[in-house]
């Protein structure tokens, strides 16, 4: 088939499923399917934490284990086939194709769509990242955001990926945490204060996440 030995071809039941699973045609499957070999540094069919860390956007972004992580999290919700056990620490293809199209929904959008569906389809894109956006922060997935969660953020956001230096200390981040967290739950007892999701999307609505929130892998 002209493909080199270091690249095992995509089966085309794979390719199939994915054609009906995704808004992404055969050329960009194709496409993603040549990263993510690329990714998959020692080829044995699955992309780990340690492989996707070595992506350069990544690799300088201040969050970007915290992305990976969440990734790989969410990939495998989607993972999981019957009563099988979820590995934390690995993604297959179709988890990461079905997890790159809702990122990347514009891209993979048939352009003869009614307006509606369009409509419907930018909805579900962000949808997905708010949803993963406030995994994120909710750093032990019981679907609220805590004081604690918020300040982790801050202060991984203040750290130099590269050197790992904290030009804010977590004191001087903690008054930052506490006024975000009043801002959004107005729960009039602090120590009570903790974010739901819809807390959270009702705080981000008007936000633009399309240029912030775009991963190009
Ligand atoms: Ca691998
Ligand atoms: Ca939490």
């Amino acid at each position: 088939m002209g493909l080199g030995p270091s690249r095992p071809a995509l089966p085309a039941e794979t390719l199939n499923d994915l054609l009906d699973q995704t808004n992404f045609n055969k050329s960009q499957i194709q496409h993603l399917y040549a990263r993510f070999c690329d990714l998959d540094k020692d080829g044995d069919g699955f992309v780990t934490k340690e492989e996707l860390l070595n992506i350069k956007e990544i690799i300088t972004n201040p969050l970007g284990t915290q992305i990976i992580e969440t990734f790989i999290r969410e990939a495998n919700t989607l993972n999981k086939i019957g009563d099988e056990e979820i590995n934390m620490n690995i993604v297959r293809f179709p988890e990461f194709c079905a997890m790159l199209g809702s990122f990347n929904r514009s891209k993979g959008m048939n352009t003869g769509e009614e307006d509606k569906e369009k409509m419907a389809n930018q909805d579900h894109s962000r949808f997905c990242k708010l949803r993963f956006l406030f995994d994120m922060y909710d750093n032990d997935g019981d679907d609220r955001i805590t004081e604690v969660e918020m300040l982790k953020m801050l202060c991984k956001m203040a750290t130099d990926p590269v050197t790992q230096h904290q030009r804010v200390s977590e004191e001087e981040l903690i008054p930052y945490a506490q006024r975000a967290l009043a801002e959004m739950c107005p729960h009039k007892e602090p120590e009570k204060r903790t974010i739901s999701f819809a807390e959270f999307k009702k705080s981000m609505s008007g936000i633009n996440l399309e240029d912030k929130m775009t991963i190009k892998f």
